[in-house]
Protein backbone atom coordinates (compact mmCIF):
# COMPACT_ATOMS: atom_id res chain seq x y z
CA UNK A 1 0.00 0.00 0.00
CA UNK A 2 1.08 3.73 -0.85
CA UNK A 3 1.29 5.00 2.21
CA UNK A 4 1.42 8.89 2.97
CA UNK A 5 -0.01 11.59 5.10
CA UNK A 6 -3.06 12.12 2.88
CA UNK A 7 -3.98 8.24 2.99
CA UNK A 8 -3.00 8.34 6.59
CA UNK A 9 -5.58 10.23 6.96
CA UNK A 10 -7.54 7.96 5.43
CA UNK A 11 -6.29 4.84 7.36
CA UNK A 12 -7.51 7.21 10.64
CA UNK A 13 -11.08 7.76 8.88
CA UNK A 14 -11.23 3.85 8.24
CA UNK A 15 -9.72 2.61 11.77
CA UNK A 16 -12.36 5.38 13.57
CA UNK A 17 -16.26 3.91 13.91
CA UNK A 18 -18.49 7.17 14.57
CA UNK A 19 -21.95 7.11 15.98
CA UNK A 20 -24.48 10.20 15.04
CA UNK A 21 -24.94 11.81 18.10
CA UNK A 22 -28.36 13.43 17.38
CA UNK A 23 -28.14 15.94 20.39
CA UNK A 24 -24.94 16.49 21.06
CA UNK A 25 -24.44 18.47 24.21
CA UNK A 26 -23.54 22.05 24.47
CA UNK A 27 -20.08 22.17 26.19
CA UNK A 28 -19.90 24.63 28.90
CA UNK A 29 -17.67 27.59 28.35
CA UNK A 30 -15.02 28.74 30.68
CA UNK A 31 -11.07 30.44 30.88
CA UNK A 32 -9.26 29.28 27.77
CA UNK A 33 -7.24 31.99 27.36
CA UNK A 34 -9.14 32.99 24.05
CA UNK A 35 -10.43 36.11 25.58
CA UNK A 36 -7.85 38.42 23.82
CA UNK A 37 -9.59 40.42 21.68
CA UNK A 38 -13.54 39.89 21.88
CA UNK A 39 -14.19 43.09 19.62
CA UNK A 40 -16.39 43.02 17.06
CA UNK A 41 -14.39 44.61 14.51
CA UNK A 42 -11.39 42.13 14.18
CA UNK A 43 -10.31 39.04 16.20
CA UNK A 44 -6.70 39.73 15.55
CA UNK A 45 -4.94 40.31 18.76
CA UNK A 46 -4.88 43.66 20.09
CA UNK A 47 -4.28 45.72 23.09
CA UNK A 48 -7.10 44.62 26.25
CA UNK A 49 -7.66 44.51 29.71
CA UNK A 50 -4.20 42.56 30.89
CA UNK A 51 -2.30 45.67 29.23
CA UNK A 52 -1.39 47.36 32.26
CA UNK A 53 1.81 48.44 33.39
CA UNK A 54 2.71 49.83 29.90
CA UNK A 55 5.97 51.24 31.06
CA UNK A 56 6.76 52.89 28.00
CA UNK A 57 2.52 53.60 26.96
CA UNK A 58 3.15 51.90 23.50
CA UNK A 59 -0.24 50.20 24.17
CA UNK A 60 1.70 46.82 24.02
CA UNK A 61 2.38 45.02 27.33
CA UNK A 62 4.87 42.35 28.60
CA UNK A 63 4.93 39.11 27.51
CA UNK A 64 4.09 41.00 23.80
CA UNK A 65 5.73 44.06 24.65
CA UNK A 66 10.13 41.96 24.66
CA UNK A 67 11.27 45.52 25.71
CA UNK A 68 8.71 47.76 27.97
CA UNK A 69 11.06 50.57 27.89
CA UNK A 70 10.65 51.63 24.75
CA UNK A 71 8.19 52.35 21.96
CA UNK A 72 10.23 51.24 19.29
CA UNK A 73 10.26 47.96 20.10
CA UNK A 74 6.38 45.92 20.11
CA UNK A 75 4.31 43.55 17.96
CA UNK A 76 3.33 46.17 15.54
CA UNK A 77 6.68 46.97 14.27
CA UNK A 78 8.35 45.29 11.49
CA UNK A 79 11.94 43.47 11.63
CA UNK A 80 15.15 45.66 11.44
CA UNK A 81 17.14 43.46 9.98
CA UNK A 82 20.49 45.73 10.77
CA UNK A 83 20.09 46.95 13.89
CA UNK A 84 20.53 43.73 16.10
CA UNK A 85 16.98 44.17 18.32
CA UNK A 86 13.86 41.62 18.11
CA UNK A 87 11.99 44.64 16.72
CA UNK A 88 8.51 42.78 16.35
CA UNK A 89 8.98 40.76 19.87
CA UNK A 90 8.99 37.26 18.09
CA UNK A 91 11.85 36.10 20.02
CA UNK A 92 14.28 36.42 16.74
CA UNK A 93 16.72 39.21 16.14
CA UNK A 94 17.28 40.52 12.55
CA UNK A 95 15.29 37.52 10.77
CA UNK A 96 15.36 37.56 7.47
CA UNK A 97 13.21 34.79 5.30
CA UNK A 98 15.08 33.12 3.65
CA UNK A 99 14.20 29.48 2.00
CA UNK A 100 11.53 27.22 2.13
CA UNK A 101 12.92 23.89 3.89
CA UNK A 102 10.95 20.41 2.13
CA UNK A 103 11.16 17.23 3.25
CA UNK A 104 11.32 14.51 1.06
CA UNK A 105 10.19 11.10 1.48
CA UNK A 106 11.58 8.18 -0.92
CA UNK A 107 8.89 5.41 -0.57
CA UNK A 108 10.90 2.77 -2.38
CA UNK A 109 13.59 3.18 0.03
CA UNK A 110 12.52 5.30 2.62
CA UNK A 111 15.32 7.57 2.56
CA UNK A 112 14.03 11.09 3.51
CA UNK A 113 16.35 14.34 2.16
CA UNK A 114 15.53 18.07 2.67
CA UNK A 115 14.89 20.30 -0.33
CA UNK A 116 15.68 24.11 0.10
CA UNK A 117 13.85 26.59 -2.01
CA UNK A 118 14.30 30.17 -2.16
CA UNK A 119 11.60 32.79 -2.00
CA UNK A 120 11.99 33.20 -5.53
CA UNK A 121 11.16 29.34 -5.55
CA UNK A 122 15.19 28.68 -7.06
CA UNK A 123 16.66 25.22 -5.80
CA UNK A 124 19.33 26.18 -2.74
CA UNK A 125 19.99 22.50 -2.11
CA UNK A 126 19.30 18.79 -1.39
CA UNK A 127 20.40 16.64 1.56
CA UNK A 128 19.77 13.30 2.42
CA UNK A 129 19.52 12.31 5.90
CA UNK A 130 20.61 9.07 5.24
CA UNK A 131 17.79 7.87 7.52
CA UNK A 132 14.75 5.92 6.80
CA UNK A 133 11.69 6.16 8.39
CA UNK A 134 8.09 7.76 7.19
CA UNK A 135 7.50 11.36 8.28
CA UNK A 136 4.75 13.46 8.79
CA UNK A 137 3.79 16.78 8.75
CA UNK A 138 6.82 19.08 9.78
CA UNK A 139 7.10 21.91 12.11
CA UNK A 140 9.59 24.54 13.33
CA UNK A 141 11.76 23.40 16.71
CA UNK A 142 11.61 25.83 19.73
CA UNK A 143 15.10 27.37 18.49
CA UNK A 144 13.71 27.82 15.16
CA UNK A 145 16.50 26.85 13.50
CA UNK A 146 15.49 23.15 13.41
CA UNK A 147 12.19 21.20 12.27
CA UNK A 148 10.61 18.33 14.09
CA UNK A 149 8.41 15.58 12.30
CA UNK A 150 6.32 12.46 13.84
CA UNK A 151 7.98 8.83 12.26
CA UNK A 152 4.21 6.81 12.95
CA UNK A 153 6.48 3.72 11.74
CA UNK A 154 8.37 3.85 14.63
CA UNK A 155 6.49 5.98 16.82
CA UNK A 156 9.31 8.50 17.07
CA UNK A 157 9.34 12.26 17.40
CA UNK A 158 12.20 13.30 15.06
CA UNK A 159 14.24 16.05 15.08
CA UNK A 160 16.52 17.48 12.18
CA UNK A 161 18.29 20.84 10.94
CA UNK A 162 18.85 22.11 7.59
CA UNK A 163 21.83 20.14 6.54
CA UNK A 164 19.33 17.19 6.81
CA UNK A 165 21.55 15.82 10.32
CA UNK A 166 18.65 13.93 12.32
CA UNK A 167 17.95 12.85 15.71
CA UNK A 168 15.32 11.08 17.77
CA UNK A 169 13.86 13.56 20.74
CA UNK A 170 11.49 10.20 21.72
CA UNK A 171 10.00 7.36 21.01
CA UNK A 172 6.47 5.11 22.31
CA UNK A 173 7.42 1.30 22.73
CA UNK A 174 4.50 -0.11 20.13
CA UNK A 175 4.45 -3.10 22.74
CA UNK A 176 3.53 0.30 25.67
CA UNK A 177 0.88 -1.10 27.67
CA UNK A 178 -1.30 1.68 27.80
CA UNK A 179 -3.60 2.05 31.79
CA UNK A 180 -7.08 0.91 31.43
CA UNK A 181 -8.38 4.56 31.93
CA UNK A 182 -6.75 5.92 28.34
CA UNK A 183 -7.15 2.62 26.63
CA UNK A 184 -5.33 2.54 23.26
CA UNK A 185 -5.32 4.99 20.83
CA UNK A 186 -6.79 4.48 17.58
CA UNK A 187 -3.90 5.37 15.65
CA UNK A 188 -0.53 7.16 17.18
CA UNK A 189 -0.25 9.78 14.30
CA UNK A 190 -0.84 13.46 14.07
CA UNK A 191 0.17 17.10 14.19
CA UNK A 192 3.13 18.25 16.19
CA UNK A 193 3.62 21.39 17.98
CA UNK A 194 6.54 22.69 20.35
CA UNK A 195 4.83 24.35 22.53
CA UNK A 196 6.67 27.80 24.18
CA UNK A 197 7.33 26.09 27.77
CA UNK A 198 9.65 23.73 26.01
CA UNK A 199 7.85 20.17 25.20
CA UNK A 200 6.38 18.75 22.23
CA UNK A 201 2.85 18.21 21.87
CA UNK A 202 0.88 16.18 19.37
CA UNK A 203 -2.41 15.60 18.19
CA UNK A 204 -2.85 11.96 18.38
CA UNK A 205 -6.97 11.33 17.43
CA UNK A 206 -8.09 10.54 21.08
CA UNK A 207 -5.96 12.39 23.49
CA UNK A 208 -2.83 15.35 23.04
CA UNK A 209 0.50 13.27 23.84
CA UNK A 210 3.40 15.41 25.44
CA UNK A 211 7.05 15.20 24.61
CA UNK A 212 9.47 15.99 26.35
CA UNK A 213 13.40 17.13 25.49
CA UNK A 214 14.62 13.94 27.69
CA UNK A 215 12.71 11.69 25.61
CA UNK A 216 10.06 10.72 28.42
CA UNK A 217 6.36 11.06 27.21
CA UNK A 218 2.61 11.45 28.75
CA UNK A 219 -1.19 11.50 27.74
CA UNK A 220 -1.76 15.32 28.59
CA UNK A 221 -5.33 15.36 27.93
CA UNK A 222 -7.63 13.02 26.79
CA UNK A 223 -11.29 12.69 25.18
CA UNK A 224 -13.46 10.73 22.89
CA UNK A 225 -13.20 9.97 19.18
CA UNK A 226 -15.46 6.66 18.70
CA UNK A 227 -18.49 5.31 19.93
CA UNK A 228 -22.06 7.40 21.28
CA UNK A 229 -19.90 9.70 23.36
CA UNK A 230 -17.91 10.63 20.29
CA UNK A 231 -16.50 14.26 20.81
CA UNK A 232 -13.79 14.90 18.08
CA UNK A 233 -11.01 13.24 16.60
CA UNK A 234 -8.04 15.36 16.73
CA UNK A 235 -5.17 15.89 14.15
CA UNK A 236 -3.95 18.84 13.98
CA UNK A 237 -2.79 21.56 16.30
CA UNK A 238 -0.81 24.88 16.67
CA UNK A 239 0.38 26.91 19.68
CA UNK A 240 -0.03 30.55 20.13
CA UNK A 241 3.64 31.00 21.47
CA UNK A 242 3.28 34.11 23.75
CA UNK A 243 0.40 32.72 26.23
CA UNK A 244 0.94 28.96 25.36
CA UNK A 245 -2.44 28.42 24.25
CA UNK A 246 -3.31 25.44 22.27
CA UNK A 247 -5.94 25.23 19.23
CA UNK A 248 -6.73 21.28 18.47
CA UNK A 249 -8.79 20.88 15.44
CA UNK A 250 -10.65 17.34 14.28
CA UNK A 251 -10.65 15.44 11.58
CA UNK A 252 -14.16 15.76 10.73
CA UNK A 253 -14.55 19.09 12.36
CA UNK A 254 -14.66 19.79 16.02
CA UNK A 255 -12.36 21.96 17.59
CA UNK A 256 -10.61 22.06 21.60
CA UNK A 257 -8.52 24.72 23.20
CA UNK A 258 -5.97 23.54 25.78
CA UNK A 259 -3.72 25.44 28.30
CA UNK A 260 -1.29 24.74 30.69
CA UNK A 261 -3.14 25.99 33.08
CA UNK A 262 -6.22 25.07 32.42
CA UNK A 263 -6.18 21.58 30.48
CA UNK A 264 -8.68 21.18 28.08
CA UNK A 265 -11.81 22.52 27.12
CA UNK A 266 -14.41 20.80 23.87
CA UNK A 267 -15.08 23.74 22.16
CA UNK A 268 -17.33 22.26 19.24
CA UNK A 269 -17.87 18.63 18.84
CA UNK A 270 -17.96 17.11 15.31
CA UNK A 271 -20.73 15.90 14.06
CA UNK A 272 -20.71 12.70 11.79
CA UNK A 273 -24.10 13.91 10.01
CA UNK A 274 -22.51 16.93 8.88
CA UNK A 275 -18.98 16.85 9.62
CA UNK A 276 -16.89 19.87 8.96
CA UNK A 277 -13.42 20.12 7.36
CA UNK A 278 -10.64 17.51 7.84
CA UNK A 279 -8.18 19.16 9.48
CA UNK A 280 -4.78 18.15 8.30
CA UNK A 281 -2.25 20.44 9.85
CA UNK A 282 -2.56 24.12 11.97
CA UNK A 283 -0.23 26.94 12.65
CA UNK A 284 -0.52 29.93 14.60
CA UNK A 285 0.19 33.07 13.06
CA UNK A 286 1.92 35.44 15.55
CA UNK A 287 0.05 37.99 16.94
CA UNK A 288 -3.06 37.00 14.76
CA UNK A 289 -4.69 33.40 15.34
CA UNK A 290 -4.22 30.17 13.86
CA UNK A 291 -4.55 28.72 10.42
CA UNK A 292 -5.02 25.36 9.14
CA UNK A 293 -5.05 23.29 5.57
CA UNK A 294 -8.37 21.42 5.60
CA UNK A 295 -10.00 19.07 3.05
CA UNK A 296 -13.93 20.29 2.64
CA UNK A 297 -16.73 19.93 0.44
CA UNK A 298 -16.77 23.14 -2.56
CA UNK A 299 -20.46 23.86 -3.29
CA UNK A 300 -19.30 25.92 -6.05
CA UNK A 301 -17.25 23.65 -7.39
CA UNK A 302 -19.08 20.51 -6.62
CA UNK A 303 -16.46 18.41 -5.49
CA UNK A 304 -13.66 18.04 -2.14
CA UNK A 305 -11.01 20.70 -2.11
CA UNK A 306 -8.33 21.89 -0.25
CA UNK A 307 -8.69 24.89 1.32
CA UNK A 308 -6.72 27.45 4.25
CA UNK A 309 -8.77 27.89 7.47
CA UNK A 310 -8.44 31.11 9.47
CA UNK A 311 -9.76 30.60 13.39
CA UNK A 312 -12.04 33.05 14.16
CA UNK A 313 -11.41 34.00 17.87
CA UNK A 314 -14.75 35.55 18.24
CA UNK A 315 -16.92 33.04 16.75
CA UNK A 316 -14.31 30.12 17.49
CA UNK A 317 -15.42 29.25 13.94
CA UNK A 318 -12.92 27.97 11.39
CA UNK A 319 -13.44 30.73 8.25
CA UNK A 320 -12.34 29.09 4.90
CA UNK A 321 -9.75 32.26 3.80
CA UNK A 322 -7.96 30.74 0.42
CA UNK A 323 -9.44 27.69 -2.04
CA UNK A 324 -7.32 24.95 -3.61
CA UNK A 325 -7.14 26.32 -7.11
CA UNK A 326 -6.24 23.25 -8.69
CA UNK A 327 -7.87 19.91 -7.94
CA UNK A 328 -4.75 17.95 -9.81
CA UNK A 329 -2.45 19.33 -7.07
CA UNK A 330 -3.02 17.60 -3.45
CA UNK A 331 -1.02 19.99 -0.83
CA UNK A 332 -0.32 17.68 2.09
CA UNK A 333 1.14 20.49 4.22
CA UNK A 334 1.99 23.90 4.83
CA UNK A 335 3.46 26.35 6.42
CA UNK A 336 3.45 30.55 7.04
CA UNK A 337 5.94 32.97 6.25
CA UNK A 338 5.37 35.83 8.92
CA UNK A 339 6.75 38.93 7.80
CA UNK A 340 4.26 38.39 4.91
CA UNK A 341 1.92 36.47 5.76
CA UNK A 342 2.17 33.98 2.81
CA UNK A 343 1.26 30.39 2.66
CA UNK A 344 3.82 27.61 1.45
CA UNK A 345 2.70 24.51 0.18
CA UNK A 346 4.40 21.32 0.05
CA UNK A 347 2.26 19.57 -2.85
CA UNK A 348 2.25 16.44 -5.14
CA UNK A 349 0.28 15.44 -7.80
CA UNK A 350 -0.18 11.84 -9.98
CA UNK A 351 -0.32 13.39 -13.02
CA UNK A 352 2.55 13.02 -15.73
CA UNK A 353 3.82 9.68 -16.22
CA UNK A 354 1.23 6.60 -14.73
CA UNK A 355 1.78 6.86 -10.70
CA UNK A 356 4.25 9.22 -10.90
CA UNK A 357 4.13 12.21 -8.18
CA UNK A 358 4.94 15.51 -9.50
CA UNK A 359 6.28 17.25 -6.29
CA UNK A 360 6.13 20.87 -6.10
CA UNK A 361 5.71 24.10 -3.63
CA UNK A 362 2.97 26.08 -4.09
CA UNK A 363 2.83 29.53 -2.51
CA UNK A 364 -0.95 31.51 -1.42
CA UNK A 365 -1.29 34.91 -1.05
CA UNK A 366 -2.00 35.77 2.46
CA UNK A 367 -5.42 36.82 1.90
CA UNK A 368 -5.49 33.59 0.25
CA UNK A 369 -6.85 35.27 -3.07
CA UNK A 370 -3.75 33.80 -5.51
CA UNK A 371 -2.16 30.48 -5.20
CA UNK A 372 1.37 29.80 -7.83
CA UNK A 373 3.47 27.04 -8.17
CA UNK A 374 6.73 28.08 -6.64
CA UNK A 375 8.87 25.41 -7.48
CA UNK A 376 9.06 21.91 -9.14
CA UNK A 377 10.94 18.77 -8.33
CA UNK A 378 14.02 17.89 -10.65
CA UNK A 379 12.23 15.44 -12.18
CA UNK A 380 8.51 13.69 -11.99
CA UNK A 381 8.87 10.00 -9.74
CA UNK A 382 6.79 7.39 -8.57
CA UNK A 383 8.86 7.11 -5.10
CA UNK A 384 9.53 10.83 -3.93
CA UNK A 385 7.48 12.41 -2.15
CA UNK A 386 7.07 15.59 -0.67
CA UNK A 387 5.68 14.92 2.78
CA UNK A 388 6.18 18.65 4.73
CA UNK A 389 7.24 22.03 4.54
CA UNK A 390 8.47 24.98 6.66
CA UNK A 391 9.27 27.90 6.37
CA UNK A 392 13.18 29.29 8.05
CA UNK A 393 14.25 32.28 8.79
CA UNK A 394 17.90 32.89 8.72
CA UNK A 395 19.62 35.84 10.77
CA UNK A 396 22.10 37.46 9.00
CA1 LIG B 1 4.78 48.94 26.25
CA1 LIG C 1 12.08 39.68 15.33
CA1 LIG D 1 16.08 43.84 14.33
Amino acid sequence: MRLCPHLTLLTLSAALTLSCDPDPTPQPSGHTGLETDTGSDSDTATVDERCEPDEDGDGWCPPEDCDDTTIWVNPSWAENPDDGIDNNCDGRIDEVFQRVFVLEWDQATNDTGLVQVDSLGDLRGTFSTGQFFTPTTATLDHDLRHFITFDPSNLALVRYDQSGSLETVASIDPEFDWPDDQGEPPVIFGDLVAHPDGYYLMAAADRLLRFETDGSWTVEARWTCTGDDHEFCATALGADPIYGTVMIFGFFGGSAVWTPDDGLEILQISDPEAPGPQFMQTHYKPFDTWFSLGIYYDEEMERENYGIFRFNRTTRENVLLGAWSDPNFQPNSFSIEEASGDFYFAVNSPRGAAGAWHNQVWRMSAQGGTTAQLFATRAESDQNYFVAAGVHYTHK
